[in-house]
């Protein structure tokens, strides 16, 4: 199942984005956002004039077999709903395979005001260091939806946790250049069964309120959320609300890497956890498949995803995560 994604520093991509750091350092922080739409041909920045300096290049492998075990244990749990013991049990079995991967973690607890009433819920966050602090945020939701049925979330909360855990693995040991950022987050799913006003997106309203009182969101550069990746039949669009050139950026990875025909050129709209990071002036992107009917159903199980469909998510964000720093490094 293991498949080789691409090295995080090939020779050249490292001089490159050597260059572009020099570069960037001098610039002004935050310039990103909001800036014109950029393709990833255009972010491309021309080669190095002189070699780079000597770093360990570590090849970045996407393992779906060890995603599928992630995905298959959450479902295990059963029904995950925020403030539930079984998503408690979740979120210690994601500290424990963060902390297996040797990546460094914190929980962000607080209490959500919800039509239920309070409820206590707590972001998990893994932080990959890389050689500058600014970070790159991979996110994904863990709690699964309540329903009046048993709603497991085998696509919907467990197939994007999964990826993310691996992706965490396959970036441990890689020295990204910017710090990398694992994400996930509680309470996405609203409380009554409508999605609607402020019901929904508990974490990443947190996340992003704390980050500005903090003075902290500032150093968040991209933020890249996967949600319901693992469906049989994936089939990805352009989201409406994300920033151009993250999807630019994501989608010509997917091209390159012969999996256009999942990540496809015809537009949704999503009203996602991205969006609260979008709204704060963060580039982000929501990669979604919502074109499946078990969505929000008891037939969100195990028969209707995939470990091939995380594996192309996977190979898909490593494969875009160099040409998403150059950008980000060359940003003025
Ligand atoms: C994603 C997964 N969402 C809920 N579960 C967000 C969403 C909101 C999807 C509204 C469709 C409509
Ligand atoms: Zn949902």
């Amino acid at each position: 199942m293991a498949r080789r994604a691409g090295h995080w520093t090939s020779a050249a991509t490292r001089g490159a984005l050597l260059t572009a750091v020099a570069a960037a350092l001098s610039a002004p922080q935050g310039a990103c956002a909001g800036s014109a739409p950029q393709t990833a041909a255009q972010a491309r920045p021309a080669a190095p004039a002189t070699p780079a300096a000597p770093q360990r290049a570590t090849a970045m492998t996407f393992d779906a077999a060890r995603a599928w075990t992630d995905l298959q244990r959450q479902v295990s749990f059963g029904p995950r709903p925020a403030g539930t013991p079984a998503l408690a049990k979740t979120r210690q079995y994601i500290l424990a395979q963060l902390k297996a991967a040797g990546i460094r973690t914190q929980e962000q607890s607080f209490t959500a005001a919800t039509p239920a009433g309070p409820v206590a819920m707590a972001n998990v966050i893994g932080t990959i260091a890389g050689r500058r602090p600014e970070r790159i945020v991979l996110a994904s939701h863990y709690d699964t939806k309540r329903a009046p049925f048993r709603f497991i979330g085998a696509n919907d909360g467990a197939s994007s946790t999964a990826a993310l855990l691996e992706l965490g693995r396959a970036l441990a040991t890689s020295q990204p250049a910017f710090t990398i950022e694992l994400l996930f987050l509680d309470g996405e799913e609203a409380v009554n069964w409508e999605w609607a006003g402020s019901d929904n997106t508990y974490g990443s309203r947190h996340y992003v309120q704390a980050g500005q009182k903090a003075g902290t969101l500032a150093g968040v550069k991209a933020l890249v959320l996967l949600d319901m990746i693992g469906d049989r039949d994936l089939l990805i669009r352009r989201e409406s609300y994300s920033t151009p050139w993250l999807v630019d950026a994501i989608w010509a990875a997917a091209a390159r890497a012969g999996h256009g025909g999942t990540f496809i050129n015809e537009l949704t709209t999503v009203e996602d956890d991205h969006v609260n990071f979008v709204r704060a002036g963060v580039p982000a992107v929501d990669v979604i498949d919502l074109d499946n009917p078990t969505w929000h159903t008891a037939q969100d199980d195990l028969d209707h995803v995939s470990a091939k469909s995380l594996q192309i998510v996977g190979d898909v964000i490593l494969a875009a995560l160099p040409a998403i720093e150059q950008r980000l490094a060359s940003a003025r």
